[in-house]
This record gives C-alpha cells, sequence and structure tokens, in this order.
C-alpha cells in the first residue's frame, strides 16, 4: 500500500509481485480440432510415456480414443488413453460424466494398486450405472491389464446382466422423439451424454460426493430423479431398487479414489515439478457452445473447458495442441460443408478405416477444411497442431483444401453459427498436387515426398501455427516429430 491507502501497480513493486505470483506446473493440452477422431489418443499416448499425470476433463464415454503400441490395438472411452503409461496417475475430473462404478469395479478385480492410480473428483457427475457396459469396460480393463502384464482371473462383470439405465434409455427415446417430430435426430452415441449434462445444468444431477456423502439421502434424490424421467418418458424402463442396490454395494470400492477435485489439482500444480497432460474428448467443433450447434456434444471440448473441467486457472495452461486430421471426418448429424459423398469420400472413409470406436458407425469424409480449424485456433488458441493421418493422402493424384466458405457468391469473413447457413455455404477450394506414394515408413520430415512437404508446409502458412507432428500410420512410431 502506497501512504494514500492506495493499492501499489504491480508495475511499481516488481519484487512484491514475484513473491506472489508463483504460477507453479503448467498442464499440456491434447484437443480435437475438428469434428472428433483426429487421432487424439495417439497424441497423448506419445506425450504420456513421461507424463507423471494424465486427466481428462470432460466428455464421458461417448469418446473413443484408439491407442496402437506393439500392434496391440487399445480403445479408451472414459479413461485417459495415458494411462498406460504404468506410472502416471490418472484424473477424471469434475466436468465429466462418470459411470466409473462398473469402470471402477471392473478395474479393481484386474489391476492391483489401481486405486493408487485413478483419481476421480468428488464433484464429477454419476452418469449412468449400467453392468451391460461392462463389456466394453472389459474390453479396456483386459487391454490396459495386459499393458501392465498384470493377469487376472476374475474379470467376470457378465454382459447379459444388464440393469436398465434411465440416461441411456432417455438419450434413445430422445433421438427416437426428433427423429419423429423434427424428421431429423441429433445421431447421438446414444450413451446417455445428453441428458446427464442436461440434469447438471437443471442443478437435478447426482455426483460422485453424493453417492459417497449419505446414501439414504442420495437414493431419496436418485428416486426423484428417476420420477421425474419416468413421468416425461412413461415407455422408459427403470429398474430403481435394482440399480440403487448396486450403486450401494459399489459405493466403498470407489471411496479410495475420490479426492476433492479441486485441492487435488491445486496439489499438483503447486507441488513438485510435474509433467501433467489434459486430454480433451470430442473436438472444437461438438463444443456445446462454439460448435456446430444443435449438432454437437454436451459438453466444452475447448479450451476453456480445461479450466472449468478440472477447477484450476487458465495460466496453468501450457502448450494447447490442436490435433488435426490431414482430410476432415464427421460422425452423425449435422452440416459439413467440404464432405465428399463420392469415390473420394469413399476412399478417404476405406483407407482411413474411418469407422466409429464407440458405436461403429461409418464416419462420413472430406476434404480438410482450414476454415473450420481456423476456427477451433481462434477458440483454442494452438501453440502447435499435430497433423494425422496423412498417410491416408497417399493415393491421391491431388488434394483439395477448403480455404474459404461463399455465401451467395460472397466470401464470409467467419465461421457461421447458424446450421442452415452452414449447410448453404459454398467451399472455395485450393487443389494442391499428390504425390502418389507410400509415406508409412517416414521417419523425419525429409523423407517425405516433396509434394507431401508442401502440403503440410501450406497447412502451416494457412494456419499461423506450426505443425509439430504428422502422423504417417496407427502406431506409436509412425509420428514424425519436427521439433
Ligand atoms: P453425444 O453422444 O450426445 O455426445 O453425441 C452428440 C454429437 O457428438 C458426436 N460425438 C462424436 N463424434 C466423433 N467421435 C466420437 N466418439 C466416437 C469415436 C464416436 C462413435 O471415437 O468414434 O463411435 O460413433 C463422438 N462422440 C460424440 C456425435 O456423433 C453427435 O454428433
Ligand atoms: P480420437 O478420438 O481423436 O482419439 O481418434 P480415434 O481413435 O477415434 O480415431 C483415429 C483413428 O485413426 C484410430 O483408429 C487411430 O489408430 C488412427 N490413426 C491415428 N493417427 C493415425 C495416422 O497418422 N495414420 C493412420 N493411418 N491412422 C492413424
Ligand atoms: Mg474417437
Amino acid at each position: 500500500m502506497s501512504e494514500s491507502g492506495i493499492q501499489e501497480s504491480d508495475n511499481d513493486c516488481p519484487s512484491r509481485r514475484k513473491q506472489w505470483s508463483a504460477v507453479g506446473n503448467r498442464v499440456t493440452v491434447v484437443l480435437g480440432a475438428q469434428w472428433g477422431d483426429e487421432g487424439k489418443g495417439k497424441v497423448v499416448d506419445l506425450l504420456a510415456q513421461d507424463a507423471d499425470m494424465v486427466c481428462r476433463c470432460q466428455g464421458g464415454n461417448n469418446a473413443g480414443h484408439t491407442v496402437v503400441v506393439d500392434s496391440v490395438e487399445y480403445d479408451f472411452h472414459l479413461l485417459p488413453s495415458g494411462i498406460i503409461n504404468p506410472k502416471a496417475t490418472a484424473f477424471i475430473g469434475a466436468c465429466c460424466t462418470q459411470h466409473c462404478i462398473v469402470l471402477v469395479s471392473c478395474f479393481e478385480r484386474c489391476l492391483q494398486g489401481w486405486e493408487g492410480r485413478l483419481v476421480i473428483s468428488d464433484r464429477a457427475h454419476i452418469g449412468k450405472y449400467d453392468p451391460g457396459k461392462a463389456v466394453s469396460n472389459q474390453r479396456e480393463c483386459l487391454s490396459a491389464r495386459s499393458a501392465f502384464s498384470e493377469l487376472c482371473e476374475r474379470v467376470s462383470l457378465s454382459p447379459s446382466s444388464t440393469v436398465f439405465d434411465f440416461h441411456q434409455a432417455v438419450d434413445g427415446v430422445q433421438e427416437q422423439q426428433r427423429q419423429e417430430q423434427a424428421g431429423k435426430n441429433l445421431g447421438t452415441t446414444k450413451k446417455g451424454i445428453g441428458p446427464v449434462y442436461s440434469a447438471k445444468a437443471a442443478r437435478s444431477g447426482l455426483r460422485i460426493c453424493d453417492l459417497l456423502h449419505d446414501f439414504d439421502q442420495f437414493s431419496e434424490r436418485y428416486k426423484g430423479l428417476a420420477k421425474h424421467y419416468k413421468s416425461m418418458y412413461p415407455t422408459v424402463v427403470i429398474d430403481v431398487d435394482g440399480e440403487l442396490a448396486k450403486l450401494k454395494s459399489c459405493m466403498e470400492r470407489i471411496k479410495p479414489m475420490v479426492r476433492d477435485g479441486v485441492h487435488f489439482m491445486h496439489e499438483a500444480l503447486h507441488g513438485p515439478p510435474k509433467k501433467i497432460l489434459v486430454e480433451g474428448a470430442n473436438a472444437a467443433l461438438l463444443d456445446i457452445d462454439f460448435g456446430t450447434y444443435p449438432f454437437v456434444t454436451s459438453s466444452n471440448c475447448t479450451v476453456g473447458g480445461v479450466c472449468t473441467g478440472l477447477g484450476m486457472p487458465p495460466q496453468n495452461v501450457g502448450e494447447v495442441y490442436g490435433v488435426v486430421k490431414a482430410y476432415t471426418t464427421r460422425v452423425g448429424i449435422g452440416a459439413f460443408p467440404t464432405e465428399q459423398s463420392n469415390e473420394i469420400g469413399e476412399l478417404l472413409q476405406t483407407r482411413g478405416k474411418e469407422v466409429g470406436v464407440t458405436t461403429g458407425r461409418k464416419r462420413r469424409c472430406g476434404w480438410l477444411d482450414l476454415v473450420l480449424v481456423k476456427y477451433a485456433h481462434m477458440i483454442n488458441g494452438f501453440t502447435a497442431i499435430a497433423l494425422t493421418k496423412l498417410d491416408i493422402l497417399d493415393v491421391l493424384p491431388e488434394i483439395k483444401v477448403g480455404v474459404v466458405y461463399n455465401l451467395d457468391n460472397q466470401p464470409i469473413p467467419h465461421f457461421p453459427a447458424n446450421q442452415e447457413v452452414l449447410q448453404r455455404v459454398e467451399v472455395q477450394y485450393d487443389t494442391l498436387p499428390g504425390w502418389n506414394s507410400d509415406t508409412s515408413a517416414a521417419r523425419r520430415f525429409e523423407d517425405l515426398p516433396e509434394n507431401a512437404q508442401k502440403y503440410v508446409l501450406y497447412i502451416e502458412e494457412h494456419l499461423g501455427v506450426p505443425v509439430k507432428w504428422i502422423g504417417v500410420g496407427k502406431s506409436r512410431e509412425s509420428m514424425i516429430q519436427l521439433f
């Protein structure tokens, strides 16, 4: 304070500012820059090899992140992909929707010491309890299990013991109603994501802290929520008692993994130096606020979601890596300006094996849309880009890139918010020569054919963001690092 009692500015007292402004560790963030499935799992796996902590900040098991190590393919839905590194602690943040009870019970059965490596925020919302999902969880579980070579004979959650799950059921009914009433659904994954986040926003959701605090109170609120859904969707069958009994039996098992997420994150940021990785799920154009609404998911998949999802300040955000596929894909419904509903789209779909990891749906395919990626960069401020699946373009004689949107023959300066407008835009393309040769063995930038190098440099130049990695295959090794 000065004599007048007025607070001195930072400039007046730099040493004082220094004393109080220790930022702590910064997290490295990996985000999808298109409509998802850009290869985030692979990039995270690469970065996670020496990470101390790997975090998921939003989304639920709608996400499907693939990692290929030593020819073994791992699909992650809720757990951070970086969990493959046995030294990393996995953290599931507050803004994630959980079916963690099954997940955890499965892991508990098959991984010794698992509790010590998984931390779940007590503020996370409970999405569903669905032993039917155990099939997929077992896959996740078994994958990780084999990675740690910890064999277990007792992974036995029976897929036949399915209990009706109302969030998931409601998601299905809502999709049916949209189809009937508006002639168009959203193309959700039907994992109950929309209903869980709706309940959260309506303040009727149930969180992990509620489950662990007082089970009688939790049961009352659970019954209230079930009743609410039943009144809105009478056809939905809800086994209230059965589901509550299972939740109760799982409660003790997950307890050791649950922490106050804000405190946990604060300690991680302000303790000894740590490499902390945050894995975004879904992608910028699926963001609830900035995506192609309403054909989006229900969480913030852009950089703001890192802070709100983990409960951490923005100054602790360090590198923000945008993952960009060398072409564009979209799974589900909605406008897609560069979509190629022709043999080019089919070739990309087939060569790229573009099939949904969670639902098995075919992904729609088209040319790289730099208008869209630029828009994602405006929101996220990418510090560098991972350009994936360049190898899929190896056989094309020429490659188009969307660079401008025209509306009524006039270029528009921004990415349209309204979906009817987005449906109407005409894309102006630049055409680049292809390279017609196999890039899958390239490990250095110089190993790439000249036209492939030019394609990468063109993207870099257009976006004004450096490309740090180039993906030329599925495996960990098939990644060229530029700096
Ligand atoms: P939801 O289920 O409510 O989140 O669906 C809303 C929209 O978000 C899209 N969405 C996705 N898009 C790409 N990949 C996702 N994960 C899976 C994958 C998808 C799959 O990795 O392949 O298996 O189908 C994902 N999750 C949600 C969804 O298509 C809707 O457009
Ligand atoms: P995510 O949701 O962003 O993690 O991506 P997905 O796992 O849903 O989809 C990406 C798919 O592309 C997976 O099957 C990956 O194994 C695969 N993949 C990732 N990078 C590359 C690459 O550079 N080349 C090829 N051929 N496949 C890749
Ligand atoms: Mg995916």
